[in-house]
């Protein structure tokens, strides 16, 4: 019988002892953060198969908000002074109708910003028209929303920038119901004879006071085609008629027909933040049939909801 050999442990020393619970400790603490690091929700093969595909049809791998598809917005430069753009058929004869049969029901004559010193009589005939605010949460058809994320993707301005109507009745949304601000489309229904004089969208503080924010750009979406008259008209179109002596009730310039569903988006600042003066605009004297325009105003800072 072999006798059973004894195999003699080796006796480790302390600093090896320590050195060891020292790397063991080190890989439990890094292998628990790797583990517990958010999963994305995308499997990576999935995620590279999505940017060949891009990759094959043209496209370019987008970040995480943008866009997996090309789309095509067609549009024309009116003009560079004021840098206004038209937006053939932005919407549909039907999402037109959708907006024109929640306004209609609550039309009121239209009001004005007032300068320092004026009054609602001394402004009156300035503005003729009806209107009142919608916000997209109202509007069950989704039409305003839909309307209101191609405007942001147009501008490449967030909808936050939509200027909020600062008193409406908050119905739709099931949490909170009251008065409270909310951004909103202000739609405009003008009748024969009615017309709004030309204005600056953008408030200047010589004139208004401090602003907090300042409008930026307007974009229209015609509701409605007009028999005769009614054209959105930018007087000073090119600087060349910018004079004092200017008849502000005068229909002139550059005019824009509206026709059911077109958009028509025209800047009031410039990129340093101060007015173009050539972004006056009004509405000529509808002639014959009723105009209706939605008019959205973006601001140049977010806007709290
Ligand atoms: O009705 C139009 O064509 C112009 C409307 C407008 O100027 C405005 O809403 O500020």
């Amino acid at each position: 019988m072999r006798a059973k050999t004894k195999r003699s442990i080796p006796k480790l020393g302390l600093p090896t002892v320590f050195v060891l619970c020292f790397l063991f400790f080190l890989a439990g603490f890094f292998g628990s953060t790797l583990l517990s690091q958010d999963v994305p929700n995308v499997r990576p093969g999935m995620k590279m198969l999505e940017i060949e595909q891009e990759e094959q049809n043209g496209l370019m791998p987008h970040g995480e908000t943008g866009e997996a598809s090309l789309h095509s917005i067609p549009f024309q430069v009116l003009s560079w002074q004021p840098r206004a753009l038209f937006f053939p058929n932005f919407a549909t004869a039907e999402q037109c109708q959708n907006i024109i049969e929640i306004a209609k029901l609550r039309l009121k004559p239209s009001t004005l910003a007032l300068r320092k010193g004026e009054t609602a009589e001394s402004t009156k005939g300035t503005r003729t028209s009806s209107g009142t605010f919608i916000s997209a949460y109202e509007d069950k058809s989704g039409t305003l929303d839909f309307i209101e994320e191609k405007i942001a993707r147009v501008t490449m301005i967030p909808k936050t920038h939509g200027e909020m109507c600062k008193k409406m009745l908050l119905v739709s949304r099931s949490s909170d119901k009251g008065w409270g601000g909310i951004r909103a489309f202000n739609v405009l229904r003008y009748e024969i004879g009615q017309k709004y004089d030309s204005h600056y969208d953008a408030f200047n503080p010589a004139e208004y006071g401090p602003q907090k924010s300042q409008r930026m750009a307007s974009f229209l979406l015609y509701l409605s085609d007009v028999e005769e008259g009614g054209e959105t008209m930018f007087p000073f179109e090119n600087g060349s008629k910018i004079t004092w002596s200017y008849d502000y009730k005068k229909c002139i310039g550059l005019k824009v027909k509206p026709r059911r569903g077109d958009g028509l988006l025209f800047y009031s600042l410039f990129p340093n933040g101060t007015i173009d003066r050539t972004s006056l605009h009004g509405s000529c004297p509808v002639i014959r049939g009723q105009k209706w325009v939605a008019t959205k105003w973006i601001r140049d800072q977010e806007q709290e909801d």
